[in-house]
């Protein structure tokens, strides 16, 4: 099957991370691709990565459901907790992290425009959403250590984007938790090996 992404999307790295964790990251290409590309509306109409094609023409569409599909086919309770409220609380935890990565679209896509078109009133709103929801994150970060569930999964892509990206200053600041788990995370095979290029 072929994973179409970026190497530096936060979306694409989740799902690759997930692939890993799940040991079914050998039966996934990554194919990397220009979204705004004409010929990729054939593959995704919405023209967003990531997009998994399976091996029978089937496409699969959003980070949240390729997740849970490449979580699906490998060793599933590594990525989906078995208890059902651990699962739930699982998936809001990454439903919270993507939707931290969504604001920080808004705000790196608004960046790239004129400096006088660029609203401050839009880089306000979604630097305290993100702030907010990473102090939300770090309340639960002591208890991260050693999880590989697709909560975790995806707070580890996230913020290490947002500190890629640059997209809100101090991440780490006043977050001892999320600082102490995120150093061990990234040293970790998964993110080692989905790490941005260098010069990306
Ligand atoms: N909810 C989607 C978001 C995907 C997304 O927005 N990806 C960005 C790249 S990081 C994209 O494709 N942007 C192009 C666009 O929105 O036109 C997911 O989780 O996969």
């Amino acid at each position: 099957m072929k994973l179409y992404t970026t190497l530096t999307s936060p979306y694409g790295r989740k799902c690759r991370i997930v692939a890993l964790v799940a040991g079914v990251a050998e039966r996934v290409a990554v194919t990397q691709v220009d979204y705004k590309a004409e010929a990729y509306g054939a593959v995704n109409p919405l023209k967003k990565v990531p997009a998994l094609e399976l091996d029978d023409g089937t496409v699969l569409i959003d980070s949240p459901v390729i997740s849970a599909y490449l979580a699906s086919i490998g060793d599933t309770e590594r990525v989906m907790p078995v208890d059902a409220m651990a699962k739930w609380k699982s998936l809001t935890l990454e439903a919270l992290a993507d939707g931290i990565t969504d604001a920080g679209v808004m705000i790196f896509v608004e960046r790239r425009r004129d400096d006088h078109l660029q609203s401050k009133a839009l880089f306000d709103q979604q630097a305290g959403k993100i702030n907010a929801a990473l102090d939300a994150i770090e309340a639960q970060a002591a208890g991260f250590a050693g999880r590989t569930d697709i909560g975790v999964l995806a707070v580890a892509s996230c913020v290490a984007w947002l500190e890629f990206r640059a997209i809100v200053p101090g991440v780490r600041e006043g977050r001892p938790n999320l600082s102490v788990w995120l150093e061990t995370m990234l040293a970790r095979d998964f993110m080692v090996q989905t790490a941005p290029p260098k010069d990306a």
